[in-house]
């Protein structure tokens, strides 16, 4: 009976281990940060990759002199405590001068990296980054174009108590918009982060950024994406912003720099209907067409009636 019980426990927990490791449809299990879509990401990941074999190795060393003193020199083997390392000047000397070269090593590019990521000059696109409760709204700057980002409907729907809806039918379950953030590729592009409500943060592993959306402050951060890499990028706020801040995710759409040049036009054209485009204030120099062809409209106007 004992045995019955004791492998019905063991059965238990093999199962209960399983679930815990079994790959689910909603994100494959993945234990290492990403490498992410940029020079910035990449530097990111080394240093982190560097750091963690830094820990590797002094965890071996330290715990395997540990263990082989407290197992080689044990009291029922007769060992005699040895009191030459109390007080030992030189010992003291080195066990903390080899701490601090340790982290001089891991610091000097960490700081190089870190004031890397700070330079936001010479950017070529600026993007403001508004957070809501509990959406994302984007704003190119200087071109009027506005996009606001919410979860897609299908989670929407999927999310709702007693909807009926498996959430493993629905592709990318709660990281998925109804517009993405379209961006260049190859290009310098600053962000200005804020937020209308409540404190959100906008994180995106794949550029390695996550910063805070506070109310009445705005946060800057950079990213230049490899011409190379281009496609879909997902995040989420990383901010516990409120009821549903679980459901406010964020989804890049790297395009090249073409294609993203001929998106903002197409959007610049849709979002400045003909009478708002009209007004002389636009500037000149950037007037686009169909600013031009309102102009027109106005002018023609008073001919017709
Ligand atoms: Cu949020």
């Amino acid at each position: 009976m004992k045995m019955k019980k004791s492998g019905l426990l063991l059965s238990g927990l093999a199962a209960a281990l399983l679930t815990m490791v079994a790959p689910t449809a909603q994100a494959a299990w993945a234990l290492n940060m990403t490498q992410g879509i940029s020079a910035i990401s990449r530097n990111i990941y080394s240093l982190h990759m560097m750091v963690f074999w830094v820990c590797v190795v002094l965890a071996v060393l330290v715990f395997g002199v540990m263990i082989y003193s407290l197992v080689r020199f044990r009291k029922s083997q007769g060992a005699v405590p040895d009191t030459s390392l109390v007080h030992n000047t030189k010992a003291e000397i080195i066990w903390t001068a080899i701490p601090i070269a340790i982290l001089v090593v891991m610091a000097v590019p960490a700081t190089r990296t870190l004031i890397e990521t700070d330079d936001a000059t010479k950017t070529e696109l600026t993007i403001r980054v508004t957070g809501y409760q509990w959406k994302w709204g984007y704003e190119y700057v200087g071109s009027g174009v506005t996009v606001l980002s919410t979860l897609d409907r299908d989670s929407n729907f999927a999310r709702q108590l007693g909807s009926g809806i498996d959430p493993n039918s629905v592709p990318n379950y709660l990281l998925n918009v109804d517009h993405a953030l379209v961006v260049p590729a190859d290009t310098k592009v600053r962000l200005l982060i804020s937020a209308q409500d409540v404190i959100h943060s906008w994180w995106v592993p794949a550029l390695a950024i996550k910063k805070d959306a506070i109310p009445g402050f705005v946060n800057e951060a950079w990213f230049k994406i490899d011409a190379a890499n281009t496609g879909l990028f997902r995040g989420q706020c990383a901010e516990l912003c409120g009821r549903d801040h679980g459901f406010m995710p964020i989804v890049i759409d790297v395009r090249s720099k073409a294609d993203f040049e001929a998106w903002l036009r197409t959007q610049k054209a849709l979002q400045q209907p003909a009478d708002a485009a009209a007004p002389a204030a636009a500037p000149a120099t950037a007037a686009p067409a169909s600013a031009a062809n309102a102009a027109a409209t106005v002018r023609a106007a008073p001919a017709r009636s």
